[in-house]
C-alpha cells in the first residue's frame, strides 16, 4: 500500500489505549495503523512523542455578534489559527440567531464568515426566537444539512426563550435526533441580584461574580434537565461551573437520562479573586457563569475525573480590553455593561494536559476523550476524534515534556490579553494536522486560509440510555395509541 504520509515512531494515544505504532495517511484519511509501516511520500518522525487525535473545540464564539451587538475579536481566520496552535484540528463554533432572523439567513451568514478557516468546522445553532416557522420548517432544514445541535439560553433579556420555548425546541430536536445545549442560569435571580448590588452602588467588576450566584446555575440546570425529561429529549449542559450543577447532571445520568455536560479550564484554573484585580483589570475575567472559588474548583475536578463531564471546552469568547470589547461602555463601566467572556481556544489543551495529565489527575486516554473523542461522538462528527482506519487524519503530535510559559503572542489570536498569562505549562502540541495536511509545525503556521471544510454531523442515536420516563407522558401516549 502506498501512502501520502506516514507518521512513525510515536506512541499512539486514543480514548481507550496507548501503543507504539505508525499511521498511514492517504487522501486526508487514516488508511492504516500498524506496528510498523514502510513507505510514504512524506515520512514524519514522531520521535517517541505522543500521537493523538487533534482536539475538537466544541464551544467557541467566532465571528459572532453578542445579542447587544458586540462582535468577537476573532473571525474564522484568526480563531482557527489560534485553535490550531493550541492543538485543535477542528472546531464547532456557534451560528447565532438573533430575534427576527431566519435560521436559513443565519446559516448563509456563517457560511460566508467561516470560509477563511484553516481547520474544519461545523456549527451549533443558537436559537433565540423559536417561532412556528423556525421550529417546524427552518430547524428541520438545518438538521438535514448536518447541523444537528443547537443551544438555548435561560438568561439574558434578548436570548432567554423561557420554559415554554425550551420545551418546544427540545421536542423538535428530539424528533429529528438533534441535541439541545443549554446555558443554564436563572434569569430572575440574576436580575434580582443586579438590582440589589446596584442599589448598594456595588458595580465594580468583582461584583459580577456575586451577581450570578451558584444557586442560579444549580436551579437552572435542574430545570433544564427536568424539561428535557418531560419532553424525552437529550440535553447537553454547557460551561458547568458549580458542584451542585454537576451533581444534578450526574444524578440524571444515573437515572438513565441522556444528559451530557462540559466544564471549561477557566472554572478550574481561575477564581473570583481574579475579578478583584486593580482598576478595571478584573473586567478581563468577566464571563458567565462567573468564576467561583477554590472549593468549587476541587469539586469540578472530581467531576472531570469521575466522568460527569464529557468534555472540557474553552468557551472562547474573545472581547478585547478596549472600546471594541470589554470597555465599549467606557473605562469605569459598571459590570452589567461589560461583555461576558474570555479567550482560551489556544490555551485549552496545553492547560488541561499540564494540569490534568502532567499533574497526575488524568490519564492520557482521559485527556483524549475529554478534548476530542467524546465531542465527536456526542455531536455526531463521524469521521473525527479517533485514530483508526477510515477517519480523517486529524492528528496532533505532542511533546509531553516541553515547558512553556503562556504568553499573548503564543495564543495567535486577535486578542490583547490572555487570562492564562504567565502560567507555566508542561506539554506542547508540536505538529497539528487537519485531514492529513500539516497546519502547524514547531511554532510555525503551515495551514492556508480557506483550507478548512464544513463537516456535516449525524443525528444522535438513543441506544444505551433508557431515558427518564415520565408517568403522565406515558399514559398520555398510551391514551392516544402512540
Ligand atoms: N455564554 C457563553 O457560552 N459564552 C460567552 C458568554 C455566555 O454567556
Ligand atoms: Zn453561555
Ligand atoms: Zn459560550
Amino acid at each position: 500500500m502506498e501512502f501520502d504520509t506516514v507518521i512513525h515512531g510515536g506512541t499512539i494515544v486514543t480514548a481507550s489505549e496507548r501503543y507504539a505504532g505508525d499511521i498511514g495517511i492517504t487522501d486526508g484519511r487514516i488508511c492504516a495503523v500498524a506496528e510498523r509501516l514502510a513507505g510514504g511520500t512524506r515520512r514524519i518522525d514522531a520521535g517517541g512523542r505522543l500521537v493523538m487525535p487533534g482536539g475538537i473545540e466544541a464551544h467557541a464564539h467566532i465571528a459572532q455578534e453578542s445579542a447587544s451587538g458586540i462582535m468577537t475579536a476573532d473571525g474564522y481566520l484568526s480563531g482557527s489559527i489560534s485553535a490550531a496552535f493550541g492543538g485543535n484540528s477542528s472546531f464547532i463554533p456557534f451560528a447565532a440567531q438573533h430575534r427576527g432572523q431566519s435560521i436559513d439567513d443565519v446559516i448563509a451568514t456563517y457560511d460566508a464568515r467561516a470560509r477563511p478557516s484553516v481547520i474544519d468546522y461545523s456549527w451549533h445553532l443558537i436559537v433565540s426566537d423559536p417561532t412556528e416557522e423556525v421550529l417546524h420548517d427552518q430547524l428541520p432544514r438545518a438538521f438535514a444539512r448536518g447541523i444537528t445541535s443547537l443551544k438555548v439560553f435561560t438568561t439574558y433579556d434578548l436570548l432567554n426563550i423561557g420554559d415554554a420555548g425550551m420545551l418546544d425546541i427540545l421536542s423538535v430536536a428530539r424528533d429529528h435526533g438533534a441535541l439541545t445545549m443549554v446555558h443554564a442560569e436563572n434569569h430572575a435571580m440574576v436580575a434580582w441580584m443586579n438590582g440589589e448590588l446596584g442599589a448598594r452602588g456595588l458595580t465594580a467588576p468583582k461584583y459580577h461574580a456575586l451577581s450570578r450566584p451558584e444557586l442560579a446555575e444549580e436551579e437552572a440546570i435542574n430545570r433544564a434537565i427536568t424539561l428535557a425529561q418531560l419532553s424525552g429529549a437529550p440535553l447537553f449542559v454547557v460551561h458547568v461551573s458549580t458542584a451542585g450543577g454537576a451533581a444534578r447532571v450526574q444524578r440524571a445520568r444515573g437515572e438513565g437520562g441522556q444528559v451530557f455536560a462540559e466544564t471549561c479550564p477557566q472554572y478550574l484554573a481561575l477564581t473570583r479573586d481574579d475579578l478583584d484585580r486593580p482598576g478595571m483589570e478584573g473586567a478581563k475575567f468577566i464571563c458567565s457563569p462567573p468564576l467561583r472559588d477554590a472549593a468549587t474548583q476541587d469539586a469540578l475536578w472530581r467531576h472531570v475525573q469521575t466522568g460527569t463531564f464529557d468534555s472540557v471546552s474553552s468557551d472562547h469568547a474573545p472581547y478585547r480590553f478596549d472600546g471594541t470589547g470589554k470597555l465599549m461602555h467606557g473605562q469605569g463601566a459598571p459590570y452589567p455593561k461589560i461583555a461576558n467572556g474570555m479567550p482560551g481556544i489556544a490555551a485549552r489543551l496545553p492547560w488541561l494536559f499540564s494540569e490534568g495529565v502532567v499533574k497526575g489527575r488524568l490519564r492520557l486516554e482521559d485527556f483524549v476523550a475529554l478534548t476530542s473523542t467524546n465531542a465527536a461522538r456526542i455531536f455526531g462528527a463521524a469521521k473525527k476524534g479517533r485514530i483508526t482506519p477510515g477517519m480523517d487524519a486529524d492528528i496532533a503530535i505532542w511533546n509531553p515534556e516541553a515547558v512553556r510559559k503562556v504568553t499573548l503572542a503564543d495564543q495567535h489570536d486577535n486578542m490583547d490579553f490572555t487570562p492564562f498569562e504567565g502560567m507555566e505549562l508542561t506539554g506542547v502540541p508540536e505538529i497539528v494536522m487537519t485531514r492529513g495536511e500539516v497546519i502547524v509545525a514547531h511554532g510555525t503556521l503551515h495551514g492556508k486560509e480557506g483550507q478548512g471544510r464544513f463537516f456535516a454531523r449525524a443525528p444522535m442515536g438513543r441506544t444505551g440510555r433508557p431515558g427518564m420516563p415520565v408517568k403522565e407522558v406515558e399514559l398520555m401516549r398510551a391514551g392516544a395509541g402512540q
